[in-house]
């Protein structure tokens, strides 16, 4: 299952499909064949691996895969199916899948007598899933809010520069998962103020092989010489002020993660209407003081209205920290 999860992870983590990975073993354990999902319209994991052994070479094995099999004919047909047909004995899988519409494969695979067996290593599967899951469970985008910090809370200096608060091992880790995310947000406030690109970079500048679809959120007019119109993938505007309804759209274009990096207009908004997922703070340990915060009011009178999130994980990257909080429902 190990083996199966780094193949997961070589499938798109933008994508509208999720990362799953998949091996055959025989019956002494050993790997005949690996496979894994390339996103939407390709084959599923195990159909991968299925599809670069002989004919019969299935019969009696084991195939292990990251994600409950799949049981409906979408892109493709339900691997369910596939598994049955090729005659493999046994299937053990980490984690049910949370799509109604693909799930049921446990159950069909048992009633035609092969063995099931399910939860191997189901946390880490659900850790590589967790954004994917959540979005399918939602029906709409994952959101993550990011921002940089001095350590007394500050996003910029009074003249508006914000360029560079944390250090090149933060900034690194904000490309990474830029390419992750299937949509980058950001303000018009931002669009104007910093002319931001909105794209995933290597540390060369090179462009990274995913690119997220460049989103702004506001009604001023993004000028004719911004940035972003240069955006490989083009990028597409929202007036901002139906949030939930613009995560829609975005889902109906089969993004399933966004990444919001534009403003504290916009993060107050999404905060506001209770669709953060994920809180994403680089801290530098740098005194700016002054008024610029990264969310604007959040319509919290008093304490007890403050909004209490689960301290998910704090690790050093240089010489900052990377701090991630979830709203405790997720
Ligand atoms: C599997 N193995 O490798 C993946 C699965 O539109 P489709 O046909 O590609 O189906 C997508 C759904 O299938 C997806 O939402 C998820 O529930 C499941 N993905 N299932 O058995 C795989 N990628
Ligand atoms: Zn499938």
């Amino acid at each position: 299952m190990s083996r199966a999860l780094e193949l997961a992870l070589r499938g798109p983590a933008w994508a509208e499909n999720p990362q799953v990975g998949a091996v055959i073993l025989d019956s002494d354990g050993r790997i005949l064949s690996e496979g894994w999902h390339r996103g939407v319209g390709t084959a599923h994991a195990e159909v991968d691996a299925l599809s670069r052994l002989a004919r019969g070479e299935a019969r009696g094995t084991t195939a292990v895969v990251t994600l409950e099999p799949c049981n409906h004919t979408g892109h493709t047909g339900p691997c369910s199916v596939a598994l049955i047909e090729a005659g493999v004995a046994r299937v053990v899988y980490a984690m049910a899948d949370p799509n109604d519409v693909a799930a049921g494969g446990a159950e069909r695979l048992r009633n035609a007598g092969v063995e099931v067996i399910s939860d191997v290593l189901a946390d880490r599967a659900a850790e590589l899933l967790h954004g994917w899951t959540t979005a399918v469970r939602l029906g709409r985008p994952y959101v993550t809010v990011k921002w940089g910090s001095s350590l007394d809370g500050r996003i910029a200096a009074a003249d508006g520069s914000s360029q560079w608060i944390t250090g090149p091992e933060a900034r690194a880790d904000v490309h990474l998962r830029r390419a992750a995310a299937g949509a980058i947000v950001a303000g018009t406030g931002t669009v104007l103020a910093d002319d931001p690109r909105l794209t995933a970079r290597g540390s060369d500048g090179d462009l990274a092989d995913g690119q997220p679809l460049a989103v702004v959120f506001g009604r001023r007019d993004v000028p004719a010489d911004a940035a972003v119109r240069e955006h490989p993938r083009g990028f597409v505007q929202f007036d901002g002020r139906d949030p939930a309804g613009h995560l829609a759209e975005l889902w109906d274009r089969g993004i399933r993660s966004v990444f919001v990096e534009g403003g504290p207009t916009v993060a107050a908004a999404l905060a506001r209407a209770g669709l953060v997922d994920e809180y994403l703070l680089y801290l530098a340990p740098v005194l700016i003081g002054g008024p610029r915060l990264a969310f604007d009011d959040l319509g919290v009178a008093t304490l007890g209205e403050a909004q209490r999130l689960d301290l998910v994980s704090v690790d050093r990257l240089g010489g900052d920290l990377r701090i991630i909080a979830r709203p405790t429902a997720h």
